[in-house]
């Protein structure tokens, strides 16, 4: 399949980043606001080649958890015993980090999944004095995982890692399920309404009944009332949304409705994880969601971004949804 070649390309000319949430009840018009964040400033307007991938303005451009090492931050293995999962955070100076800054209410959260998209789980590994995260390991099986460290160092910018990990033994590669607007887990149906199209922000909306009826009082969960994480098929980019509304905030309902407002870099299929909090234990509803390309793309592109040859090194096209990078 050529799917990894297309998104990987594509990547690069697009903003990479979902935008901010906005709060429930605005998902009925379809001409929601597009956020202003779309692009993320001046660096996203220049291009280069793909070899240019250690400048920090080019690692603006990527989704989050393509890069084991960014902006002197690195995603280093630490040996464990069975059972348990350890990594460190190398610093700019060459020493592990041991100052992370709290951000929705951890210092670190550990995202793990196959490289098939199946396994996903979301875990808040213990800081040692040493600067060694632990934690009970998430990897429930054999495969070829992707770990994500997603985390703010303090005095530095918030960034997700990530590396690969393997656990040895007799794989079995799982189909992607098919693209489904609800999905059950745990007794709980949770309905998706919306659309994902690159480069643009969309409202995700997503719903939580139990037994034909709407959950009105889902439990506030690291500070919100859902947590959605978007990996891309083929390579696995990582999304982190949050919605915008604070549980307490007095406008914010608790459930059954969770409003997102998401923008993918690419066309593609991509699995969503919701994080949900009901009955006093987190739940996890999963999606697959195909990415089209918008509607108002450029006939000329066949709907193949596929880069077709050496693009020019200045005068990006990033506007051009349908075009790819070299
Ligand atoms: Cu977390």
């Amino acid at each position: 399949m050529n799917t990894v070649t297309r998104l990987g390309g594509f990547a690069l000319g697009l903003a990479a980043v979902f935008g901010a949430a906005y709060g429930i009840g605005q998902v009925a018009g379809p001409a929601a606001p597009v956020a202003e964040s779309s692009h993320d400033g001046g660096a996203a307007h220049q291009s280069g080649p793909v070899g240019h991938g250690a400048h920090d303005e080019d690692a603006d451009r990527l989704p989050g958890g393509l890069l084991v090492s960014d902006r002197g931050y690195t995603l280093e293995p630490v040996a464990a015993p069975a059972g348990e999962f350890a990594f460190r955070i190398g610093g700019p100076d060459g020493r592990p980090v041991t100052r992370f800054d709290v951000a929705h209410d951890k210092r670190m959260h550990l995202i793990v999944a196959r490289r098939d998209l199946s396994g996903f789980r979301h875990v808040h590994p213990d800081l040692a004095p040493d600067g060694t995260w632990r934690v009970a390991t998430p990897l429930a099986g054999p495969g070829q995982w992707r770990a994500f460290a997603d985390f703010a160092p303090t005095g530095g910018e918030p960034l997700t890692l990530g590396m690969d990990v393997t656990v040895p033994g007799a794989l079995t590669e799982r189909p992607l399920p098919a693209p489904s607007s609800s999905t059950t887990v745990d007794g709980y149906t949770v309905t998706l309404d919306g659309t994902l199209e690159p480069g643009r922000t969309s409202p995700l909306t997503l719903t939580v009944s139990r037994d034909g009826q709407p959950v009105t009082d889902l439990e506030p969960y690291l500070g919100a009332y859902g947590h959605l994480v978007a990996l891309r098929r083929g390579d696995l980019a990582y999304l982190h949304v949050h919605p915008e509304g604070t549980p307490g905030d007095g406008r914010t309902p608790p459930g059954p409705a969770v409003t997102f407002l998401a923008e993918v870099p690419s066309v593609g299929s991509y699995r969503l994880y919701l994080d949900f909090q009901h009955g006093e234990s987190v739940h996890t509803a999963e999606f697959t969601v195909i990415a089209g390309p918008p509607p108002t793309s450029a006939p000329t592109t066949g709907g193949d971004p596929a880069p077709s040859g050496p693009a020019p090194t200045g005068g990006a096209d990033h506007g051009t949804p349908g075009h790819g990078h070299n």
